[in-house]
């Protein structure tokens, strides 16, 4: 039996190294790499399962021609090389007809590795192809957010954890989407240090924390600043780190913070009063506090905002200046490599700009420069992207040449005229850098692609010999790739530590540094201002919809978007679609746990089965995961979503949402 260590591909923070076992050619094991620091030995209770998803029986394994209408998902095999010609002939006519910004492509995030990846973005770029805009379904609130703040830099390392005195994850279920750091902060519990969880959702985070804020949704600024107050009040700021590295706070404590009493922060927030002076009191009290901030809380048409404030909150104790405090979201900002070699190795410098947000709206609109082709890797819009029914009116199109590359023939996929057989990361070999943690890792091919499928990068490379572009990196091979990311990059590493399979970190041991315009940790911010955004944290009302409820989308356990939806035993660990009401909502509409019910607004309708639970505050709708419609038989909740954006980073407002829950008769 041979060991081969790779790396998780998936789109999760805590980018494992894994080790897998392979008989006669078959993957017969998963395990977490012992090895590696922050991995630990283990892996999730999805990834260690991974040889169900290479081996699923609903793999696709040849190229797929359309025979049926467009959604239907009537398809017939044909070869690799009837495929290609055809796209290779209708891209080069299209181009030769209306121009390159006639296509769209592009590979999305469900492979993390830079060169599957990054290179299929950068054949779209050297092409001129239309842009895509990414990120808007997931990050850019929170980067925009983020930055505006902190800076284009990663925050504290999920290792220093271990060394903080209070943990905070606020607005973040490490046991679904970061267990890795939850295993970290188990280490540090064991030394007393206690966890506080700030989530609308009794998340299984939350159940397993030592305090736990049941935060009204969308509120987390003025929790923020409602902390900040008291902290102020009772001497427990730290003026000479507010004085040192920060920038504005005097503005913010005479404008801002005398309006988030504990009382009105306690009306905004839903919280009592009291658990609002505990937390600022523990917050207050601790030297090296450190706070995960999830994404869900900049879901918001508020969303910067929120994120923005509760950013600030450690500058005010001084927590950044400490290693083992400050706050985390991300830390890719912090790799500074050379992407462009790879994401943009030649093509004109500007192009049509397609923000994913507004694919459907792209693909549908009229005009004398329409969309004609589309290719999508890595993605599956139809589910996943807000506002999932102009999505789908987009991709039913007649006239638009559609190909998607995916191991499974997902709800996108049945639109397409071609579908391609993609490869799983365990069936190619890529260069990672981590957005949850400080490590880079190269990942090895386990086996070989199963049928006829090809990995993201076999089909850039014969796409763009076959397109006629010549940049060298279409044909080098990924170590040589891997060395073009390193030249002339801040970030440094040995290629050969790497390609013998060595984590390497580039986490420092200092407190959080600040790449702001002032150099300063920026309460006040002008580059905000410049945009016409409040340049100073404060809250304000989400606005109010017709409907009396409000959605809110957390991430499955045993699910990541639908990157698992063709794993049978995942699906059922995850079980049937539902959704959540608080018993009393439930009452007054005179619904029962268990039934089939129909959440509905102005933009569509779903059903799902109802559970009746405490786990969420009257007057919120929860819905976990987007599990696809094949699984619900009655819509996916992106139904419900509109697809504006977000005050900063143009983003997605799945969270402001308003919809109505009511009986319906079956599910179906
Ligand atoms: N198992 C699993 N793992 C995943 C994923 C998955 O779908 N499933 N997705 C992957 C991807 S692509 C990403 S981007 C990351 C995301 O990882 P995170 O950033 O950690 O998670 P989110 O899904 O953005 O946010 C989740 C939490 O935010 C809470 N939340 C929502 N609104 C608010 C609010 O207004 N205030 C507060 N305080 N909390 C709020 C939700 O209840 C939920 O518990 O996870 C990755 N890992
Ligand atoms: N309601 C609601 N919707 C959300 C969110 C939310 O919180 N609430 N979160 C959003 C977030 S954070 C994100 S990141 C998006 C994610 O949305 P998507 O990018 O659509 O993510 P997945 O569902 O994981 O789908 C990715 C597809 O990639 C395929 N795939 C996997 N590996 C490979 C590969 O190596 N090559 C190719 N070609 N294909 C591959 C999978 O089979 C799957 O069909 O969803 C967003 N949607
Ligand atoms: S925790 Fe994340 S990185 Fe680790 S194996 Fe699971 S999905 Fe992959
Ligand atoms: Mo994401």
């Amino acid at each position: 039996m041979a060991t081969i260590r790779t790396v998780c591909a998936h789109d999760c923070p805590d980018m494992c190294s894994l080790l897998a076992h392979v008989e006669d050619g078959r993957i017969v094991r998963i395990q977490g790499d012992p090895d590696h620091p922050f991995t630990a030995g283990f892996a999730c209770g999805k990834v260690n399962r991974d040889m169900d998803l290479v081996y699923s029986p609903e793999r696709l394994t040849t190229p797929l021609r359309r025979i049926g209408p467009k959604g239907s998902g009537s398809f017939e095999p044909i070869t690799w090389e009837q495929a290609l010609n055809e796209i290779v002939a209708r891209w080069s006519g299209i181009i030769a007809e209306s121009g390159p910004e006639a296509i769209l492509g592009y590979a999305y995030s469900a492979h993390q590795g830079q060169i599957n990846r990054g290179l299929t973005n950068g054949l779209f770029h050297a092409l001129g192809t239309s842009r895509l805009l990414g990120g808007t379904v997931c990050d850019s609130c929170a980067d925009a957010a983020w930055e505006a703040t902190v800076g284009p830099i990663g925050g504290a390392d999920p290792e220093s954890v271990v060394e903080s005195d209070l943990v905070i994850s606020w607005g973040s279920d490490l046991h679904a989407t970061n267990v890795h750091l939850w295993a970290k902060i188990e280490q540090a519990r064991k030394r007393g240090v206690k966890l506080v969880a700030i989530d609308p959702r009794r998340t299984r985070t939350a159940r397993a924390a030592d305090f736990y804020l049941p935060i009204r949704i969308g509120t987390d600024s003025a929790l923020a600043l409602g902390v900040m107050h008291i902290l102020v009040r009772d001497g427990l700021a730290d003026r000479a780190y507010l004085a040192a590295h920060t920038l504005g706070f005097d503005q913010v404590e005479r404008d801002v913070l005398p309006r988030f009493t504990p009382e009105r922060t306690a009306e905004i927030t839903g919280l009592p009063v009291a658990d609002i002076e505990r937390f600022a009191a523990m917050y207050g009290a601790a030297r090296k506090s450190f706070m995960r901030i999830g994404f869900g809380m900049s879901r918001y048409v508020h969303g910067g905002q929120n994120l923005r404030t509760v950013a600030l909150l450690p500058g005010v104790t001084g927590a950044y200046g400490r290693y083992g405090g400050g706050a985390i979201v991300a830390t890719a900002a912090s790799f500074d490599l050379n992407y462009n070699a790879v994401r943009k190795p030649s093509g004109p410098a500007v192009a049509r700009t397609v923000n994913h947000l507004k694919l459907g709206e792209a693909l549908l609109a009229a005009g004398d420069a329409p969309i004609r082709a589309l290719f999508i890797a890595a993605n599956n819009p139809a589910v996943t992207n807000p506002d999932t029914g102009k999505i789908r009116a987009g991709l039913a199109r007649e006239d638009l040449f559609t190909v998607v590359h995916d191991p499974f023939m997902t709800a996108t996929a049945r639109y397409a005229d071609i579908v391609l057989p993609a490869a799983t990361y365990l069936e190619t070999e890529d260069f990672y850098r981590s957005y949850g943690t400080y490590y880079m890792q190269y990942g090895q091919r386990v086996v070989a692609p199963l049928g006829e499928a090809w990995s993201n990068l076999r089909l850039t490379q014969t796409l763009a010999a076959r397109m006629g572009v010549a940049d060298p990196v279409f044909s080098m091979t990924p170590p040589e790739i891997m060395k073009e990311l390193f030249r002339g990059a801040d970030v440094k590493a040995d290629p050969k530590t790497l390609l013998n399979g060595v984590a390497v970190s580039i986490a420092g041991r200092s407190g959080q540094q600040f790449r702001t315009p002032s150099g300063k940790l920026e309460f006040y911010s002008q580059a905000l201002a410049d945009q016409g955004l409040p340049p100073m944290p404060d809250w304000v009302a989400e606005p109010v919809a017709a409907y009396p409820l409000r959605l809110l989308t957390t991430p499955g356990y045993f699910q990541s978007h639908t990157a698992f939806s063709g794993v049978a035993f995942l699906r059922e660990r995850e079980g049937v679609p539902y959704a959540v009401l608080h018993p009393e909502d439930a009452a007054s509409r005179g619904l029962t746990d268990g039934q089939a019910v129909r959440l509905h607004n102005g933009l569509g309708q779903v059903s799902l089965r109802l559970r009746v639970r405490d786990e969420v505050q009257p007057g919120v709708v929860l819905v976990p995961g987007q599990r696809p419609d094949e699984e619900a038989a009655g819509g996916t909740v992106n139904m419900l979503c509109a697809d504006g954006y977000t005050d900063m980073g143009a983003g997605a407002t799945y969270q402001s949402t308003w919809l109505e829950v009511s009986a319906a008769r079956s599910i179906g």
